[in-house]
């Protein structure tokens, strides 16, 4: 049984980002090396991350895939030693065979950018552990998923699709209380679409799982401040953005710069706390069978 994920990650919780790529996007080549994968990871600890997110691929847009091979060589050896902090780990990862590895070596949970779409063995490899799961939304692969970017309505299309993968989840026998969804921000959208998806959060909130968002360093945050080929953002529109989206509803905010976002959301959660007393602490509403 053990703990759901409202009450492993209550909201608003951080997730850090540990990336051990040569190529991620705002950190590729910094923590290849295990043992500064380790101590970055016992840095984010300290300044307040209640999961780190471990991965060994780059999803930015553009990135092309690496080998199951590959991605465990990267994460194998650093996960021992997260894992040692005594603080949850996810991985980040779309190969059933890479998140049973990780799963068997004390990570907890399954973040995957396909949202059980991109390996057929994913969802019973996180239904026989009990693994909690995010589930995401993204617009194509990360090599196309920037290049035409389309929707009817963002919001109601990306609800849609996370609606029917919590139910595919729950049908593979993973349990409701172990899901969260997150919005993609960035994975095929526009800036516009990223903002409409913020801006109306609320509509994935009402869901009735947590909704984990990540805006940290994204290219959209430095379009939005006037420069049309930004590939990543800077901090102070990443915690405006993170912030909207807790107001919004989310729960989890998955960041590269714990300590800021801790702070940050510790301060949102506090003015939320005296506007809105009698909902402080309350779980979301559920979402209607
Ligand atoms: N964003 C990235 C990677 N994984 N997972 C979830 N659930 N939500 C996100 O928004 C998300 C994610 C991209 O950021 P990063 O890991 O820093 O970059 P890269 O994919 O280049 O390693």
């Amino acid at each position: 049984m053990g703990l759901s994920l409202r009450e492993l990650l209550p909201r608003p919780s951080v997730m850090g980002v540990l990336n051990v790529t040569p190529d991620s996007f705002s950190d590729g080549g910094l923590f290849i090396d295990p043992r500064r994968a380790a101590s970055h990871a016992e840095r984010l600890v300290r300044e307040g991350a209640a999961i780190i997110d471990l991965g060994g691929e780059s999803t930015r847009p553009g990135a092309s895939p690496i080998s199951c091979e590959e991605e465990l060589a990267r994460v194998e050896p650093v996960l021992e030693h997260v894992v040692a902090l005594g603080v949850p780990v996810s991985v980040d990862t779309s190969k059933a065979e890479v998140a049973r590895r990780a799963l068997s070596l004390g990570a907890c949970m399954v973040n995957d950018i396909t949202g059980l779409r991109g390996d057929a063995e994913m969802a019973d490899a996180a239904a026989r552990s009990g693994a909690y799961v995010c589930l995401m939304h993204m617009q194509g692969d990360p090599r196309t998923m920037q290049e035409a970017p389309s929707y009817h309505d963002i919001v109601t299309d990306v609800r849609t699709f996370l609606e029917e993968r919590v139910e595919f989840a729950i049908s593979r026998g993973i349990a409701e209380d172990r899901i969260c969804v997150d919005p993609g921000i960035g994975f095929g959208k526009t800036a516009h679409h990223n903002l409409e998806l913020i801006s109306r959060l609320e509509e994935l909130a009402d869901l009735g799982v947590p909704v984990l968002v990540g805006t940290s360093r994204k290219s959209f945050l430095g379009r939005v401040l006037g420069d049309a080929s930004a590939t990543s953002g800077p901090l102070a529109a990443g915690l405006a953005a993170a912030v909207s989206a807790y107001q919004a509803g989310a729960s989890i905010v998955r960041s590269h710069d714990v300590r800021e976002h801790v702070e940050a959301l510790r301060m949102a959660a506090a003015i939320e706390c005296v506007a809105h007393p009698l909902q402080a602490g309350q779980e979301e509403p559920r979402r209607s069978q």
